[in-house]
Formats: structure tokens, sequence, C-alpha cells
């Protein structure tokens, strides 16, 4: 609430919040074997890649904007600001908070946003031809929407942080990580940490990783889940006879 009174956070950011607590009670809120696998993939992905941006959004920034600056230092990452709700307001808020979490740059504010993804048409399709724009390897943390289709279009690797694997996002991603995103980041951080001493080992992380696995096994777990907590509910409340 304290993030949406500041103005990092979009109305609709605070829908998303929500929406991603019910999918986190369903995950038992702990990061799960294939998150972790989707996490460690993603970082080797950052660190082999070139050209790497963090793309940031209200939320992003509203939950864990020192770790996403950690990540990115670790990997040499960029950071860009990216938003569906975007205001020149609320792009300054949200490059301030990153700075502040000590960004030493941030991309994607005011007319930094000169190139677009093309055919897509939402404010997201703005990106910085500096990041973006240009990069490889992308990671979008917590959205939901065609943009993650529309760069894997135009030949990037998008690395997706969503706690609901149904969702469009998680769903085109090259690499889904079903995780509250305040666990990922920081478990991100700690692998970052330990990979960039064994650079060996990245292209046969890579190449052992199938993402089509990693949402087969979220969906098969959300679904026992649920079947659990029906069996539970209905001993608890017996049908009266
Ligand atoms: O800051 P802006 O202007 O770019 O606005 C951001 C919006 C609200 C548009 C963006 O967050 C969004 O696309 O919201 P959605 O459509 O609700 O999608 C958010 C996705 O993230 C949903 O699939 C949620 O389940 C998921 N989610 C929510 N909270 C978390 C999360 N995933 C990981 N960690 C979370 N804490």
């Amino acid at each position: 609430m304290k993030a949406y009174e500041k103005g990092l956070v979009a109305t609709a950011g605070l829908i998303a919040h929500g929406r991603g607590e019910a999918f986190d009670y369903l995950l038992g809120e702990r990061t799960l074997p294939f998150a972790w696998r989707a996490e460690r993939v993603a970082v080797a992905l950052l660190l082999k890649a070139e050209r790497k941006v963090i793309s940031v959004n209200g939320n992003a920034a509203a939950l864990c904007a020192e770790e996403l600056v950690e990540l990115g230092r670790l990997t040499g990452a960029q950071l860009e600001v990216n938003l569906f709700y975007r205001s020149e307001e609320r792009e300054v808020t949200i490059a301030r908070e990153l700075k502040r979490s000590g960004a030493s740059e941030v991309l994607g504010v005011g007319a930094a946003t000169s190139a677009r993804i093309p055919e897509l048409v939402s404010a997201r399709a703005k990106v910085d031809p500096r990041g973006i724009a240009g990069a490889e390897v992308v990671l979008v943390p917590l959205e939901d929407g065609d943009r993650t289709a529309f760069l894997k279009r135009i030949g990037k690797i998008v690395l997706a942080i969503d706690l609901n694997p149904f969702s469009r996002t998680a769903q085109t991603a090259s690499v889904t990580i079903v995780d509250n995103i305040v666990r990922a980041v920081p478990n991100m951080v700690k692998e970052a940490r330990l990979l960039r001493q064994s650079p060996e080992k990245l292209d046969r992380i890579i190449l052992n990783y199938d993402n089509r696995e990693t949402l087969r096994e979220a969906i098969g777990f959300i679904n026992a889940r649920l079947l659990q907590i029906a069996r539970e509910n209905l001993q608890t409340f017996p049908k009266r006879v």
C-alpha cells in the first residue's frame, strides 16, 4: 500500500498482487524444485548473454528493487523501466527507487524510449534502444500480457517470473520461473554469485533445460494441491444425512 501511495505501483498493480498471492497460497509459499531449476537456468542465460536487460515495472520495483539492482550488478544486466500504465511521473518515481537502491544507470525513462517492439499496441512497446531493443535476453518479472510473445518473435530470449503458470507471459516465455518475485530474485542473486565462479557449467545447465517440463510440473503441482485442499475440506465439513 505504501508503494501505491508513493506512486510506484499502478492501481491495477494492487489487483495483480492479490492474484499472485492466490497462486502463492496454492504453491505453499515456497520455492519448489521446478522454480529453482528455472531460476538457475535464467541466471546462466543472463551470465552467458552479451546484452541483457532486467525489465522493471511498478510491482517489481516495489517488491525487490535492491535485489534487482544486485542481480543486474552480478550478471552485467541493465535495468530498464517498462510500464503498462506509463506516465512520466511513474517512470521517474521507479527510476528514483532503483537509484536509491544502488543502480548507477536506469534505462527507459523519458525521451530514451524512442524504440518500439514491432506490432505490440500497449505502452509496453516503448523501449530504450540501448536496452531492451538490442538485448538478447530480457528478464520480465511480474506481468501478464502479450509482450513476451512479441519479444520472442523478434528473437529475444525471455525469462519470466510469474506465480501463475497459466498466464500468457508464463506460457510463452523461454524460461518460466513460477515463484514469488520476493523469493525468486534473492535466489537468483545467490545463484549468480555461485555461477559467476564456474562459467564452464553454464552451457550444460542451459542445454539440459526444458521449459515445457517446468510448466507441466507447476501445473501438475497446483492441480494436486487443489485436490488435496478439496479433500481436506470435505472431511472437515461432511455432508449432513
Ligand atoms: O507497473 P505497470 O504500469 O507496468 O503495471 C503492472 C501491471 C499491473 C500491468 C502488471 O503487473 C500486470 O501485468 O499485472 P497482471 O496482468 O495481473 O499480471 C501479473 C502476473 O504476475 C499475474 O500472473 C500474477 O499472478 C503474477 N504475480 C503477482 N504477484 C507476483 C506475481 N508473480 C511473482 N511474484 C509476485 N509477487
